[in-house]
């Protein structure tokens, strides 16, 4: 059988909490529910998936820097280090692959901090409101950007 294209997904700080608490504002699915329908998901477009979370900035770069060679697409939540991070920002814009973001909430219907997002610079598209689906919609454009066999 063919190689299968392949997307790291990238988790940032606390994402590891979701389930536990703020179910009003990320919904009540834990990481790993994510993760599983993310593989479902994976499966169905005939991509392989690398999903993984880090609460340090430092360690979310060298994942990002390793996916040269490794991966075809990066998928990213990196929560609050996406309003702050200009290391995350020049790790994703030195990797040169596409890059599609996601986030859980709407973060323009939020405080203002949370308007601006350095991963937007850099990122084919964005994806931000609709809960856990988004990394499904995300999924589905890595998908048609990299042209797996399932894309629609
Ligand atoms: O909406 C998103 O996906 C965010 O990336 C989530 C980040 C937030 O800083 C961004 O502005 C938007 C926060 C993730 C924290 O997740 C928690 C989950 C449960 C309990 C506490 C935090």
């Amino acid at each position: 059988m063919a190689i299968q294209p392949s997307v790291l997904v990238l988790n940032g700080p606390n994402l590891n909490l979701l389930g536990t608490r703020e179910p009003h504002i990320y919904g009540s699915e834990t990481l790993d529910d994510i993760e599983a329908s993310c593989q479902e998901t994976a499966a169905r477009l005939g991509l392989d998936i690398d999903f993984r979370q880090s609460n340090h900035e430092g360690e979310l770069v060298t994942w990002i820097q390793e996916a040269r060679g490794e991966h075809d697409a990066i998928l990213i939540n990196a929560g609050a280090y996406s309003h702050t991070s200009i290391a995350i920002l020049d790790a994703l814009q030195a990797v040169d692959l596409p890059v599609v973001e996601v986030h859980l909430s709407n973060i323009f219907r939020r405080e203002p901090f949370r308007h601006h997002s350095h991963v937007s610079t850099v990122a084919r598209g964005v994806i931000c409101g609709f809960g856990s689906h988004g990394y499904i919609l995300a999924l589905e454009a890595v998908a048609r950007l990299i042209d797996a066999p399932g894309a629609a």
